[in-house]
């Protein structure tokens, strides 16, 4: 039976899903950030404390965020297939895919990569690296057709193969294979790598239990390794089933070939030690486990057909290599397609960092001056405030020493005038006649003269009580005066006051 654990394809699709919510978080501060960065630009009512340098980084900072983003969005996790033309490689991805996705056989050698992924929606189609128009592929048949028929398909050029997700978990999983041309055929190795292999998490060299290993499959994973630090490689000695119709030599058969292997991979490439070598070869009959996974999917017992002696070695071999590549894929691609990220995210974080603690010291500098600010706007008031009180004092004196002036100057005119009244009257001169009309006629002319003489002389002693009143005025006004003026024109006390203090 296949294994039913969670596949640890799982770890990486989880990995990329809080990576991006990260990036997410980090581009939600970043935008808040932005905003009040922009606000500490403009400084409303203290003043500035950023310069538009530092609004500009942080705009680059959420433009590089979410650049990464995208591109962490786009990540997953590729498995590369080499070995010569009929090893089985196209087999291989078929088995895994379980289903015949990529067209194999005699006749069915093509020239161009194909990259299989996952698609959305239900319809399988194809793309060529010419042309980005869909192409409907329903059948392997058609693709194979496709690829045959389409003349802009030169050698080592890529075809993308878009299967539903929803009909295989592997896709679902993030996981893209990458089919190749027969090592056999090219001798364009090095554009190959460059092109289709620098991000590659894993290789899959496909042999022939039938042979060893020839020259230019070595050759070509050489070439990897010295491009890409310690690849991933398993090998699969494909076809093993073929390997029962000499069961005496199979042991021998197997002990040669994983030496060769172990050597290859430990000795040669030094991608792994001796001892982890082992672990990377397998020895599998893919189309045997296409066969029966496909008839177990439509129902048939997975048995059926002609299927050869000790098959269910070789499956539960095949899944073994599943197992362990899905462990060393997921867990290589984690680190290689995310691990750059998150340092260059540190950084940029970094910068934000110090692009805010640059405005946290700005506005620390704003807030002692500030500070200083309003100590000085408490001290001028509280000097303020005594000089009105003083003022006020002084002004209270003022108007009582005027009223007793004025009380007292014009007691002393009433009564001098009321002293004077004989003298008044004396000077008075009007006809006299003691009859009864002309006496009230006589009084009321000397009332007049006494009224027009006493105001005519309280008046002319007034002046001097109004002149006192106009000083007093000045006064208060002058002390008020330098009260109301700017803070630097106050640091002396206005003259009046300090002559009264
Ligand atoms: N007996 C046997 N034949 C296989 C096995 N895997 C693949 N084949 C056959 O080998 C031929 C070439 O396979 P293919 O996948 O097209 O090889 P590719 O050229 O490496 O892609 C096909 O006819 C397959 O059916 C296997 O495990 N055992
Ligand atoms: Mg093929």
């Amino acid at each position: 039976m296949d294994s039913v654990d969670p596949s640890p394809l799982r770890r990486f699709v989880v990995a990329k899903r809080s990576i991006t919510s990260i990036f997410d978080q980090l581009l939600d501060f970043v935008k808040d950030g932005s905003t009040f960065v922009d606000e500490c630009c403009r400084g409303q009512d203290l003043g500035p404390v950023a310069v538009e340098q530092q609004s500009l980084e942080m705009q680059s900072c959420a433009t590089k965020l979410w650049t990464i983003r995208e591109v962490l969005l786009r990540r997953h996790m590729k498995v590369a297939f080499f070995g010569r033309t009929s090893n089985g490689k196209s087999t291989v991805i078929n088995a895994m895919l379980r289903d015949r996705v990529l067209p194999s056989g005699i006749g069915h050698t093509t020239n161009c990569f194909l990259r299989v992924e996952g698609s959305e929606g239900e319809e399988a189609y194809l793309t060529t690296e010419a042309s980005n128009e869909r192409r409907s592929i329903t059948t392997v048949n058609q693709l194979a057709h496709a690829l045959h028929m389409d003349p802009s398909l030169d050698s080592g050029s890529l075809v993308k193969v878009m299967w539903p997700k929803s009909r295989c978990a592997l896709l679902r999983d993030d996981l893209v294979l990458m089919d190749s041309p027969g090592t056999d055929v090219t001798l364009e190795l090095d554009s190959w790598i460059d092109k289709f292999c620098l991000d590659a998490d894993v290789f899959v060299l496909v042999g022939n239990a039938e042979s060893t290993l020839m020259n230019t499959e070595k050759l070509f994973f050489h070439k990897v390794s010295e491009r890409i630090s310690k690849p991933n490689i398993f090998i699969l000695h494909n076809r093993w089933d073929a390997s029962v119709s000499e069961p005496e030599f199979i042991q021998e058969v197997r002990k040669q070939h994983l030496d060769r292997g172990v050597s290859f991979l430990s000795g040669e490439l030094k991608v792994v030690g001796e001892e982890e070598a082992p672990g990377r070869i397998f020895f599998i009959s893919a189309k045997e486990v296409l066969t029966s996974r496909m008839q177990r999917a439509q129902g048939m017992p997975e048995t059926g057909g002609a299927l050869a002696e000790g098959f269910h070695d070789r499956l539960r071999e095949f899944q073994m290599f599943e197992r362990t590549f899905e462990e060393f894929i997921s867990q290589s691609a984690v680190k290689t397609k995310f691990e750059q990220h998150t340092v260059r995210a540190s950084q940029i974080t970094e910068t934000i960092r110090s692009v805010m603690d640059d405005i946290n010291i700005a506005s620390a500098d704003r807030k002692i001056v500030c500070l200083e600010e309003r100590e000085e706007q408490r001290d001028r008031l509280d000097f303020v405030r005594g000089q009105i009180s003083r003022l006020s004092a002084s002004v209270r004196e003022r108007i009582r020493a005027l009223t007793e002036e004025v009380a007292a100057k014009v007691e002393a005119a009433l009564s001098n005038q009321i002293r004077s009244l004989p003298v008044l009257v004396d000077e008075f001169r009007a006809d006299f006649s003691p009859t009864q009309q002309t006496l009230q006629l006589y009084k009321t002319k000397l009332l007049q003269h006494v009224e027009q003489r006493m105001e005519a002389c309280l008046s002319q002693r007034c002046i001097s009580i109004l002149q006192d009143i106009r000083e007093a005025q000045s006064h208060m006004t002058d002390g008020v005066r330098p009260l109301l003026s700017a803070p630097d024109q106050l640091s002396a006390p206005p003259a009046l006051l300090r002559a009264d203090l």
